[in-house]
């Protein structure tokens, strides 16, 4: 497809308007707003990621494929998050500590509230302490974390290792997941589950919450 095509250099040239207008072009011609989301957007910044990571692309380029993406993300939120459906359960999510990505997260939030949970965004660069306020807040089933960086992954262990000196690890199912994570890393951190994209951490909080 030509316009797909087309978003994808937009997105990679961070052209905010134009990705705005891509996306419901999309959606005027009949597309799920997750199709958009997965083969325009996240594809788009998959690529990204490859020049980012080959040192084609530096921060600030990346930031507006950032900002591109996100104001794509602005119109497709409504329509995945409209649901009549009741609460399925609470959600507790953010990025952990030291880490300022959250595009992945944002999605997931987006997705789990598509699917009927609330979620409270605790927004980037979280510590445990935050963690921990939030849960005595909200009192959510469920705790999510994300992270993007080899450097900011451990961090997942600490707010486990933290949960557990409190005495309260089982009281919620813990899911984690980015870019840098895998199944052996979750297993090896304590968690519940490791959620490799948003559709599995939906399908994958459906099926904990049973
Ligand atoms: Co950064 N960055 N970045 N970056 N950045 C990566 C992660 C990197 C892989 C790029 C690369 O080199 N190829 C690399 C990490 C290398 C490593 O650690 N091994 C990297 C680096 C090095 C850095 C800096 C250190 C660069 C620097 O300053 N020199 C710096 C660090 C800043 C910090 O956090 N302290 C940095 C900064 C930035 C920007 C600010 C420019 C920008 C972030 C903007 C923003 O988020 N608001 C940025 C971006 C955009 C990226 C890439 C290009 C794209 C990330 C993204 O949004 N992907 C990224 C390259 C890559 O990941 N391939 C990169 C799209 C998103 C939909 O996917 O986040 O993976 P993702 O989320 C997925 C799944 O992972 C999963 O579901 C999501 C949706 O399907 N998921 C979860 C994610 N979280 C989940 C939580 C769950 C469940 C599933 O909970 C239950």
């Amino acid at each position: 497809d030509e316009l797909v095509q087309q978003m994808m250099d937009d997105l990679y040239d961070g052209l905010k308007e134009e990705i705005q207008e891509g996306v419901n072009i999309l959606l005027a011609r009949g597309w799920a707003p997750y199709d958009v989301l997965t083969k325009s957007l996240v594809e788009g910044m998959r690529i990204v990621g490859e020049d980012f990571r080959d040192g084609i692309l530096f921060v600030p380029e990346v930031l507006m494929s950032a900002n591109a993406m996100k104001a794509g993300m602005a119109i497709l939120r409504p329509l995945l998050v409209e649901t009549g459906a009741p609460k399925l359960g609470k959600m507790v999510i953010g990025t952990v500590k030291g880490d300022i990505h959250d595009i992945g997260k944002n999605l997931v939030g987006m997705m789990m509230e598509g699917a009927g949970f609330e979620v409270i965004d605790l927004g980037i660069n979280n510590a445990a302490e935050t963690f921990l306020e939030a849960i005595e807040e909200h009192k959510p089933e469920i705790i999510g974390m994300s992270a993007l960086l080899t450097t900011t992954m451990p961090y997942m262990k600490v707010i486990i290792d933290t949960l557990k000196e409190k005495g309260i690890r089982d009281d919620f199912i813990v899911m984690v997941g980015g870019a840098p994570l895998n199944q052996e890393f979750g297993d090896a951190i304590g968690a519940d589950a490791y959620c490799r994209d948003a559709a599995v951490a939906v399908e994958t909080a459906k099926e904990l919450m049973k």
